[in-house]
């Protein structure tokens, strides 16, 4: 299957991406067809800093590299590298309704934020979102629950251009893990975890040992004292049994059995060892990689290389399909 993603270079990786979209990546490079995308362009929605922002994009190659995306098995590159992404939301936009566009959950929530600078990316976000993933064809979309939307209006986009201009884009569907499509926050176990909120509400994949125990340790939990998995009744405990388990592949059931008599702060204890156990080879790959600039050059330009040459082929018909004058 073609497969297609995506993530941002701002902020820190947490443990709610990975649980919910980069550990699916990992795992479908194995098998599939996969390009991984670091969309910077994406990121300008909110003011940054052209300085701090290089660097965090580089950061997050480095980063996802860490974490086990392999350029000899994927396709790794950064938005901005392939102007075709750009070109084709720009046709998309005219196949799109304002009405859409401002009924996303996304939008209203960072426009409500972001009061000073409602600027018209942030409306048009879900396009250029569409164009990364329609301009290669792509079959699935591996992305954590809160993107879900945007998945549907990317096929409705779709949809809707080959009706009008006959079949150009496949309708990709959306890949939800299994379980840890939406980790919680720490502090506030009924939001989602995110990188833009306090650093105390989430486990960033690089923290170190003692920012994770104290993390864990303060993280908030239900009243009463069982060890039980009910995300309606007890938001907070089910979160930490949820990334338990999908950090160390034991059962919830057999969680619950093991913590039964032994209460919130054994099990936060052992969460928080398991959780300093399984990034340490993270943390090691990335302090290695921090040192090779180079390397990580030549993995970019590679990928656009290879993205490029791809985005060509779709871009040609599309401009064909849709009566612009070719010039070849
Ligand atoms: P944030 O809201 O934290 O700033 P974002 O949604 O902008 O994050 P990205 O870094 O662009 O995050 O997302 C990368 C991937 O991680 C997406 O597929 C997204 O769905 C997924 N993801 C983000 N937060 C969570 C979460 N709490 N649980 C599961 N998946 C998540
Ligand atoms: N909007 C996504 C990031 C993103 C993406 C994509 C994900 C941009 N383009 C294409 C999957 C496919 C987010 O904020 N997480």
């Amino acid at each position: 299957m073609k497969i297609f993603s995506g993530i941002q270079p701002t902020g820190k990786m947490h443990i709610g991406n990975y649980l919910g979209a980069i550990k699916q990546w990992v795992e479908f490079q194995q098998t599939d067809d996969c390009m991984f995308c670091v969309v910077d362009l994406h990121a300008l929605t909110i003011p940054q800093n052209p300085n701090a922002l290089r660097k965090a994009v580089a950061e997050k190659v480095i980063e996802l590299l860490s974490v086990g995306v392999d350029p000899a098995k994927s396709i790794l590159f950064v938005q901005s590298h392939v102007k075709e992404h750009t070109e084709l939301a720009w046709m998309l936009s005219t196949l799109t309704s304002m009405g859409e566009l401002e009924r996303m959950t996304q939008y209203k929530e960072k426009a409500r934020k972001n009061k000073a600078n409602q600027n018209a990316g942030l409306l048009t976000y879900p396009v250029l979102m569409a164009a990364d993933i329609l301009l290669y064809q792509t079959e699935g979309v591996p992305v954590g629950k809160d993107q879900g939307q945007h998945l549907e209006i990317t096929r409705d986009i779709a949809k809707r251009f080959n009706a009008r201009f006959g079949k150009t884009f496949v309708e990709p569907k959306t890949l939800f893990p299994k379980a840890g499509a939406k980790v919680l926050s720490l502090k506030d176990p009924k939001k989602k975890m995110s990188k833009s909120d306090d650093p105390e509400s989430y486990i960033a994949l690089f923290d170190e040992p003692e920012a994770i125990r104290k993390k864990i340790m303060s993280a908030v939990t239900d009243t009463g004292k069982e060890i039980r998995y009910n995300p309606e009744r007890k938001p907070g405990i089910s979160n930490l049994l949820l990334i338990y388990s999908l950090m160390n592949g034991k059962s919830i059931a057999e969680l619950e059995r093991q913590f039964k008599t032994k209460g919130y702060a054994a099990l936060k204890k052992s969460l928080a060892e398991i959780l300093i156990e399984t990034l340490e080879p993270f943390r090691r790959k990335q302090k290695e990689l921090q040192s090779r600039e180079l390397y990580i050059q030549e993995i970019l330009k590679q990928g656009a290389k290879k993205a490029s040459s791809l985005a060509e082929i779709t871009m040609k018909e599309v401009r064909k399909r849709m009566g612009l004058l070719g010039n070849e």
